[in-house]
């Protein structure tokens, strides 16, 4: 099998939760800006005109989600039975609906919408607080079963990205705090959080977090 390749632009963005799984799994791969040449030599490439793309071999998927979804399924990363990838199949479209809005306000209604946004940031957390919790998530840092999964990438990314926009957004959930500090403290996490390229990547496209 070659290296995957994944092609993105150099922004966290949708591209993080990819890229925290294969390096907190060792696995690796090489990482190629799309951002340089995007209109004229990318874009066309992608089935919806848009990326991050990942290349496996002679194969080209797009969709960040069906990204997550085919490594998790190739690298052990989507539960130990039917129930348990339904579970972890139901948190990350949860992820995906919170990104979305998140994305929304970042690019289309930053200055307008930011109070509002952070003002209802708890009626969005407190479902995860609630599945999470359900699960004993703070201690073993997996929000569903035992064993991490893609989900687990995706809804820390957001963890991420939403502490930036509102710190103090996770204090009054204990359980989703306590899962993201485990997050954070996982070796190949903190191995690849000291990089340069970690370091210096933006979180959004137009310098909005
Ligand atoms: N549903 C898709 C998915 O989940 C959505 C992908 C998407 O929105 O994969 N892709 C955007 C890039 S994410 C895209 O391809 C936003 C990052 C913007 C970075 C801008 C450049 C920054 C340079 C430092 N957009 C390009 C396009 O639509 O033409």
């Amino acid at each position: 099998m070659g290296k995957y390749q994944l092609i993105y632009f150099n922004v966290r963005g949708r591209g993080e939760a990819i890229r925290t799984l294969l390096k907190d799994n060792g696995i690796d791969y090489e990482e190629i800006n799309c951002g340089n040449n995007w209109q004229k030599e990318w874009k066309p490439q992608m089935q919806f005109g848009q990326t991050p793309a990942l290349r496996d071999n002679d194969f080209l998927l797009v969709q960040s989600n069906a990204i997550l979804r085919h490594l998790a399924r190739k690298h052990g990363l989507y539960g130990d039975t039917e129930e348990e990838a339904a579970l972890i199949d139901m948190i990350n479209d949860g992820v995906e609906d919170l990104r979305s809005k998140y994305v929304n306000l970042i690019y289309r209604n930053y200055e307008n919408g930011k109070d509002e946004y952070i003002a209802d940031l708890p009626n969005q957390l407190q479902p995860f607080e609630k599945l999470l919790s359900s699960n004993g998530a703070d201690r073993s840092g997996c929000c569903v079963g035992t064993k991490r999964s893609f989900a687990d990438y995706n809804l820390s990314d957001l963890l991420d990205v939403h502490v930036v926009l509102a710190p103090k957004c996770l204090e009054d959930f204990p359980t989703l705090k306590a899962y993201y500090q485990q997050y954070l403290a996982r070796p190949g996490i903190l191995e690849y959080r000291e990089t340069e390229a970690f370091k210096q990547r933006p979180i959004n496209g137009n310098g909005k977090q």
